[in-house]
């Protein structure tokens, strides 16, 4: 792992219609994400919170196709733009978010940095819609689709570039509510998708040395992706889009841990911490212990 970690806040709630999960930068940042990291012997560059350009009036009706579009795609380039210069300089990018659609502006940063660049999708969901598919009109269904190059033009164009990434680069973890073009889509493209069934069947342990041994030798880095939903509503219940028999605490940290021993993450988020769903911080808290794990606690 790099010795330098770039922290960047994306306060951003508009890609869905629960307000609260603008204050997951925050939430994070009282669970004590620095201090936790500094303790590790990494030297942190915080970048504190990128702007969000609130619209006049929130979407959040059925009628829209793609949510407060503009304002999403306003903070993506920003959010891009400070990656880039993070990987750049050589240091981790590590994002708080946020909503899932910042997602796509990470990737965007990040992508045109590695010839092949994986994506571990840790999430309940596949964000694997596009406007068409979408049963809801809300951008943090999308990013993963998006940064294939499927979806709204001003979406897939943002740091001027389309795809990020590749299907063949992709791990998905933890889903159990996919939508049925979502499904479409990952049998068009072969999408390797450990659903609950395969993390109850196989084990984390398993289903993990598969990811790596998946992404290895094809990859060139891995940009992983927390999404606090794909942890069981239970332990993570500060979140928007809940869903029931999700992966537990001990299986998130081993996951982790397990990642951290490979060292080939090369960048990160964790996304959709709710604080205004939570009980007292339980999910932030939560999401800074598992960047204990990712980031080598248990080997230091
Ligand atoms: N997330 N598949 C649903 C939709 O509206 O597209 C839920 C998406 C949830 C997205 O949790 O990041
Ligand atoms: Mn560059
Ligand atoms: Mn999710
Ligand atoms: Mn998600």
């Amino acid at each position: 792992m790099k010795s330098n970690i770039s922290i960047i806040g994306v306060p951003m709630d508009l890609g869905q219609s629960r307000r609260g999960v603008d204050m997951g930068p925050s939430a994070m940042r009282y669970a004590g994400a620095v201090e936790r990291l500094e303790a590790l012997g990494y030297k942190l560059h915080d970048h504190g919170d990128i702007s969000i350009t609130r619209p006049d009036k929130y979407e959040t009706g059925q009628a829209y196709k793609l949510k407060n579009l503009l304002q999403v795609v306003e903070a993506n380039e920003i959010l891009a733009m400070i990656i880039d210069q993070a990987v750049e300089k050589g240091n981790f990018p590590l994002v708080f978010g946020g909503d899932h659609s910042i997602a796509i502006g990470s990737l965007a940063g990040i992508a045109k940095h590695y010839d092949q660049l994986g994506v571990i999708w840790y999430d309940a969901h596949g964000d694997l819609n596009t406007e068409e598919t979408s049963p809801s009109g809300n951008i943090h269904g999308m990013p993963l689709a998006v940064s294939l190059g499927l979806g709204h033009e001003k979406l897939t164009s943002i740091a001027g570039y389309t795809p990020k990434v590749k299907s063949e680069n992709i791990v998905i973890i933890g889903a159990r509510s996919l939508d049925p073009g979502e499904k479409e889509l990952i049998r068009r493209k072969g999408i390797q998708v450990f659903t609950m069934h395969e993390v109850d069947r196989l084990g984390m342990a398993i289903v993990i040395e598969r990811a790596i041994s998946y992404l290895k030798p094809r990859t060139d880095g891995v940009h992983l992706s927390v999404d606090l939903d794909g942890l069981d509503p239970s332990e993570a219940p500060g979140v928007g889009t809940p869903v029931i028999g999700g992966m537990t605490y001990r299986e998130s940290h081993l996951a982790m841990e397990m990642l951290a021993e490979t060292g080939m993450i090369t960048s990160a988020e964790f996304v959709e911490v709710n604080p205004i769903l939570d009980e007292k911080n339980k999910t932030a808290t939560l999401a800074v212990g598992l960047m204990g794990s990712l980031f080598g606690e248990k080997l230091k």
